[in-house]
């Protein structure tokens, strides 16, 4: 399976080079590659600045500045841009795209993290081999300093997963390089060496850092697997959860955390990564404050809000399962006040791709379409639009990824739901951290929007 998958993504990389889309990339290790891509990047920046700085791309209006900054074109983000209509694309590749093209760890057919984190950062197609070796590098980064783990350990079972996750890496800035290398004195051309370190070393240890948490909340009798060198992350981050032998759950692991790894970058949780990278600080401090923006219900904590509300309404309507009470539960729902979890998106405008994705997933497993919860999700997805469309507010009544994202974790016996936006949390540091690259390869100012009173802003409004 693996030759055969290899050999595909060989082929399919290529004839998307032949359509001058993308290139395979050649042989170099990521650091090499990312040498080799960044002058071409920053002339083009220099270029932009030199040649267009005064050129109008959109105008600021009082409902932009009223209504949190929606649809702004204020934000540079090199490795995805997000389509209202279409959904997200990783350096010019739709999800289907990645899905052909991006290696699959030895054993199976989805792409991992390590192949989608290439792509992100240096907008080219990993060789299996490439994908391997950064799996390879991964591994070797991948055990917790014992501080770490004493300051997990410490920690009391009841704080929620997600303050865990953000306390321990942000922790993990004790062994920065860039830090260190900054007090040094280092150059600015240097910046993005240390900073990539940094970032390839805290993607390692997410791991390792969100399965011992699982293991301290929910199963301390448990003891902790070491990372296995011979794994790529996923499959070490499943191993880790105690899920090793669920190659299905590992697979679905794989193909979550690859499509999730990035969102562009103005949604709260990548934007907070960029806006705090952007005083210096190192990239475990700038990732941990981007997982507290995660941690909101609007972001990141809305996976395990779903989960959590299909089954109350999965109580509520018993066996009695039939359009009717699905439409009735959506109404009770939006009548007490709430917002239904899983629907609307601050840019999207059509049904999230990450969630027709997964929704793919689960289709071609058997023992998925026979899940309870999954079919009352696919029936609430085909029922929820219309009720949103004749509530009339939400902009987007599509379903997001987060509408299906909990549902197959929950079914494979990871039922855990307020620990979902951990594993959120691990993949969205592909995206967050790339960025963080680029900002120092690019030499991207400190972030400082203009901020107005209301009357500042009648004032102005007046003139
Ligand atoms: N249910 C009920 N009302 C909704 C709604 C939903 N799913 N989505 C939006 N609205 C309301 C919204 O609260 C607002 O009402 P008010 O005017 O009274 O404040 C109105 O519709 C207009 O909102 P919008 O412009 O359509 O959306 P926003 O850009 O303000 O917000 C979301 C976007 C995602 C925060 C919002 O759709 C929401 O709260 N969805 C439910 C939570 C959720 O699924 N979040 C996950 C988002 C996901 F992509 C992620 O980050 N992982």
């Amino acid at each position: 399976m693996i030759c055969r998958s290899s050999l595909l993504a060989k082929s399919v990389a290529r004839s998307i080079s032949n359509n001058g889309f993308r290139r395979l990339a050649s042989t170099k290790s990521l650091k090499e590659t990312l040498q080799e891509v960044i002058p071409a990047k920053q002339e083009q920046l220099k270029k932009l600045k030199a040649e267009h700085s005064q050129a109008v791309v959109g105008e600021v209006k009082v409902e932009n500045i009223l209504g949190g900054m929606r649809g702004l074109k204020a934000m540079l983000w090199e490795a995805s841009v997000l389509d209202p209509n279409e959904g997200i694309r990783f350096h010019g590749m739709t999800i289907p795209d990645c899905q052909q093209v991006l290696p699959p760890a030895p054993g199976g057919k989805e792409m991992t993290a390590e192949s989608m984190l290439w792509l992100l950062l240096t907008g080219k197609v990993p060789t299996p081999d490439q994908s391997h070796q950064l799996s390879a590098e991964l591994a070797e980064k991948g055990e917790l300093p014992h501080f770490v783990t004493q300051l997990i350990d410490s920690l009391p079972k009841t704080l929620h997963p997600m303050t865990q996750l953000g306390m321990g890496v942000a922790a993990l800035n004790h062994d920065s390089k860039f830090q260190a290398a900054y007090e040094r004195g280092i150059k600015k051309p240097e910046y993005w060496t240390y900073t990539l370190e940094d970032c390839l070393n805290l993607i390692a240890k997410l791991p390792a850092l969100a399965a011992r948490i699982y293991r301290n909340v929910y199963h301390p009798e448990r003891s902790l697997e070491s990372v296995d060198k011979n794994l790529d992350l996923v499959g070490n981050y499943s191993n880790m959860l105690g899920f090793g032998q669920n190659e299905h759950l590992t697979e679905y692991l794989r193909l979550y955390i690859a499509l999730h790894g990035d969102h562009e970058g103005g949604n709260a949780s990548a934007h907070t990564a960029h806006l705090v990278g952007s005083t210096l600080s190192d990239p475990y401090i700038s990732y941990s404050a981007a997982l507290f923006a995660l941690a909101g219900p609007l972001h990141g904590l809305a996976n395990q809000e779903v989960l959590r509300w299909q089954m109350a309404m999965q109580k509520e309507i018993g066996d009695n399962i039939t359009h009717e009470n699905i439409k009735d539960y959506l109404w009770k729902t939006l009548r007490s006040g709430q917002v239904v979890p899983g629907y609307g998106h601050g840019v999207l405008r059509n049904p999230d791709p990450r969630f027709v994705a997964l929704q793919e997933f689960c289709k071609t497993r058997p023992e998925l379409q026979a899940s309870p919860i999954i079919q009352l999700v696919q029936q609430t997805a085909e029922i929820a639009p219309d009720v949103l469309k004749e509530h009339g507010k939400t902009k987007n009544p599509y379903p997001n990824v987060d509408a299906t994202s909990g549902c197959v974790l929950y079914h494979y016996g990871l039922t855990e739901f307020k620990y979902y936006t951990v594993i959120f949390g691990v993949s969205r540091a592909l995206g967050a951290l790339t960025q963080l690259v680029w900002a120092r390869a690019l030499g991207l100012p400190l972030e400082r929007p203009k901020s107005y009173s209301m009357d500042a802003l009648q004032k102005l409004i007046k003139n």
